[in-house]
């Protein structure tokens, strides 16, 4: 695999650098994206209908089922190359922002430090009447655990659709979004705002976009460069490739 020197030498140079991740960056740790459809007992629901407020108000334990599912997954999931590749980038490059929409704490457990973690981190639970965080809780075959505090049934500390981003993580990923030289957008199919529009606001300030995905997506047109397979595959040579 071989990139352009022009993108090569504009990487060597950059002191500011964001990299925007989805699913795609876990799908090589085996972990599903949201566009692989569910499997088993899960290949019934779409993920927009089970990461709801409303679906949690209508059957709590289902919806507290399939994140306990998926954080047994995380917990057996390991960070690919991929992940790796943007820890090595991140003491390269002067000034480094990770963005990410994934919800397992991969880039963290990978060494990354710098991340923000737009949707929040599904091993992160919290009451869903007072917000407590919850540290343990009594997994139960009857119902949902309860808040220690007010008894209320606790929830995963992710931001599910309809629900508003934090907004300093939001306020901080705009801010890098505008004032970065180059902005990757990686693994993502660019389809669920807000975290969509900071390719689109980067390539309004002038950054140079590279799109690292197995697929094209609506940001592929306008992508000043398209490297289209597995990040995992792709990252590892990129990073060798500039430094
Ligand atoms: C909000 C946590 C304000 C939960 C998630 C405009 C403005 C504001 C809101 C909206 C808007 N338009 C629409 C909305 C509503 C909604 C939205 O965007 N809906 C979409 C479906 C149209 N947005 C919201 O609700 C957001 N809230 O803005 O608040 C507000 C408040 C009240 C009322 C209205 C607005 C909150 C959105 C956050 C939702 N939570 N996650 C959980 O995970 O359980 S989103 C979740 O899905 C992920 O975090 C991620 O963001 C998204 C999945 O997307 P991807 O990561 O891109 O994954 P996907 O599978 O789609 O694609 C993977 C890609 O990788 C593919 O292209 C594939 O080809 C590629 N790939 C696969 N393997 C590889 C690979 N690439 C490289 N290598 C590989 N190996
Ligand atoms: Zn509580």
């Amino acid at each position: 695999m071989d990139f352009s020197p022009a993108l090569l030498s504009f990487l060597r140079k950059a002191r500011r650098v964001v990299a925007l991740t989805g699913a795609g960056v876990s799908q090589e740790s085996g972990l599903r994206t949201f566009r692989d459809a569910q499997t088993g007992l899960w290949a019934q629901y779409r993920p927009e209908d089970l990461a709801t407020p409303e679906a949690f108000r209508r059957n709590p334990k289902l919806v507290w089922d399939w994140y306990a599912m998926r954080r047994e997954m995380v917990r057996l999931a390991e960070p690919n190359p991929g992940h790796f590749a943007l820890v090595e980038m991140e003491k390269r490059v002067f000034e480094f922002t990770l963005i990410t929409q994934n919800v397992d704490g991969l880039h963290r457990r990978a060494g990354s430090v710098n991340v923000l973690e737009l949707h929040g981190n599904l091993q992160q639970v919290k009451c869903s009447v007072c917000g407590e965080a919850a540290a343990a809780w009594e997994e139960s075959d009857l119902g949902v655990p309860q808040c220690a505090c007010c008894g209320g049934l606790l929830r995963p500390d992710v931001v599910w659709f309809g629900e508003s981003l934090s907004q300093d993580a939001l306020q901080a990923a705009l801010q890098a979004a505008r004032t970065c030289e180059v902005f990757f957008s990686i693994g993502t199919s660019g389809l669920v705002k807000p975290a969509a529009s900071l390719a689109f606001l980067a390539l309004e300030r002038g950054a140079l976009v590279v799109e690292i995905n197995a697929e094209s997506t609506p940001l592929t047109g306008k992508a000043d460069f398209f490297l289209q397979g597995k990040s995992g595959e792709i990252l590892p040579v990129l990073v060798k490739a500039i430094w």
